[in-house]
């Protein structure tokens, strides 16, 4: 019954407390999109055509929005995908700076200009649109990931097709809400919609590119499906984030940014850290602080202001994580904490601490997404780097030292997009590049100036005397 799947309602429901509903909405399918497109493809023309100031400055109203809805946005987060509130508050001011971080870029030089072989002619190189871009999103940043694929999308000139998550249907709705009103036409059009209204926008010959986020497997079959019709993709897909932690470290200082990147948010994000890969002379020391820094996260209801963890997004996606811990005991690793159901209403894992000898093992290379980490041993830096290194993934690791000239070797060597010295592995600066090497990144990067590169296409112009 896959069609009748497809087409029941959407139905949002709080993941801290199964009786709440958030909403339900209607799915879009292959008819949605196209009608979607189509508007989108209308309204396209007009937009790319329109001073750069004027998007920007709907970029900055639209900002204003954001924050004047703060408190009930945060709620609604919080209601709808678990975020612990403080979290949430946060990735509400950080979707609003996103959208004046853009606003203010769209203004930027769009382009080269270059010596004429002839000493008189114009050669140029300009940033132009690429007309309708296509934006799929994930629900565990249910308004800044939409932000910062729609803000540079529109500051740049292009309309946008965007099929949010069915995980958070109505942070989409309200982020619409924030942005349409400021847009002088209908350039951003929403479909709600499953895998199968995603693989329409996908297809879709009137859509010229893909902005992915999700998963390793789907993203590939975004990009697969987009460059078999010529459209530009950009996936970023999960990691497997490892932390080192080098024998001169801060043991206390480690642990305790590790637990919460290891655990924060129930470890819903593609940057949260799944290895710890501690030096063998200070193996015992760091399994006791690491053990006593998880222990110490609140497991609680996220509208808690000291909820640190919360709960996963389904129950489903709690129960496949603690199968996965329990298949990594099965396969020879020592349970430190947690790893079991929490005796509560909601999805609940206790945030679970395996420690792993084998660098194959299940829990040291694939991403559970979800408060699950692996406790790992490397005898040296060198060690460390190969075993960091030697999982499919490359999207962020963290190290702790203060040895400064290791980590300017380090930091060459780690194959991630990110590198952060004794900071977590989560967490982004909006202003900066943002993506991942190997599995996990396909495509230009996210964010910053780098977001120009996939939102635009260069057209070299050369313009020359008549005579
Ligand atoms: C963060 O760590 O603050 O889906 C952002 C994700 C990433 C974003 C992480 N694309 O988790």
């Amino acid at each position: 019954m896959a069609a009748a799947g497809a087409t029941a309602d959407i139905v949002s429901d709080n993941p801290a407390d199964p009786g709440d509903r958030v909403g339900s909405f209607r799915p879009g399918g292959g008819i949605d999109v196209d009608r979607a497109v189509s508007a989108a493809r209308d309204a396209a023309a007009g937009y790319a055509a329109l001073p750069a100031q004027a998007r920007a400055d709907s970029l900055h109203r639209a900002a204003g929005r954001v924050e004047a809805r703060a408190a009930e946005l945060a709620e609604l987060v919080r209601r709808e995908v678990g975020k612990p509130v403080l979290e949430a508050r946060g990735e509400v001011a950080r979707t609003a700076a996103i959208l004046r971080y853009h606003a203010q870029a769209a203004l930027d030089p769009d382009g080269d200009t270059f010596p004429s072989g002839d000493g008189r002619s114009l050669l140029m190189a300009r940033r132009r649109p690429r007309g309708v871009v296509g934006l799929i999103t994930p629900w565990n940043f249910p308004i800044a990931i939409p932000a910062w694929k729609l803000a540079p999308a529109l500051a740049y000139g292009n309309a946008c097709v965007w099929k949010p998550s069915p995980f958070s249907p109505a942070c989409a709705e309200a982020l619409l809400e924030c942005l349409a009103p400021e847009l002088p036409g209908p350039v951003v059009q929403m479909v709600q919609g499953r895998a199968d209204a995603g693989a329409a926008l996908v297809g879709h010959p009137g859509v010229h590119a893909i902005s992915f986020t999700g998963s390793v497997a789907t993203g590939n079959a975004v990009a697969r499906m987009a460059v078999e019709r010529g459209a530009a993709a950009q996936c970023e897909m999960g990691g497997q984030n490892a932390s080192i932690v080098l024998a001169d470290a801060d043991l206390e200082a480690a642990a305790a940014t590790i637990a919460t990147a290891a655990m924060g948010y129930a470890g819903q994000k593609c940057t949260a850290t799944s290895r710890v890969i501690c030096d063998g002379a200070t193996a015992a020391g760091m399994r006791d602080a690491l053990v006593a820094a998880v222990e110490g996260l609140r497991v609680e209801d996220p509208a808690e202001e000291a909820c640190r963890v919360g709960p996963l997004i389904s129950a489903g996606a709690r129960d496949a994580a603690a199968a996965a811990v329990k298949r990594g005991v099965e396969a020879g690793g020592r349970l430190l904490a947690g790893g079991g159901p929490l005796d509560a209403p909601g999805n609940y894992l206790a945030p679970a601490l395996v420690e792993v000898d084998d660098p194959s093992a299940e829990l040291a290379q694939e991403e559970v997404f979800a408060p699950v980490c692996a406790l790992m041993r490397a005898d040296g830096a060198d060690a460390a780097v190969e075993l960091a290194n030697g999982v499919r993934h490359g999207l962020v690791t963290a190290v702790f030292t203060r040895d400064l000239d290791r980590v300017l070797d380090l930091a060459n060597r780690l194959d991630t997009g990110l590198v952060r010295v004794n900071q977590p592995t989560s967490g982004v600066d909006l202003h900066t590049p943002f993506g991942g090497e190997k599995a996990s990144g396909l495509g230009p990067r996210e964010q910053g100036k780098a977001a120009r590169e996939f939102y635009t296409s260069l057209r070299t112009v050369l313009i020359s005397p008549s005579c």
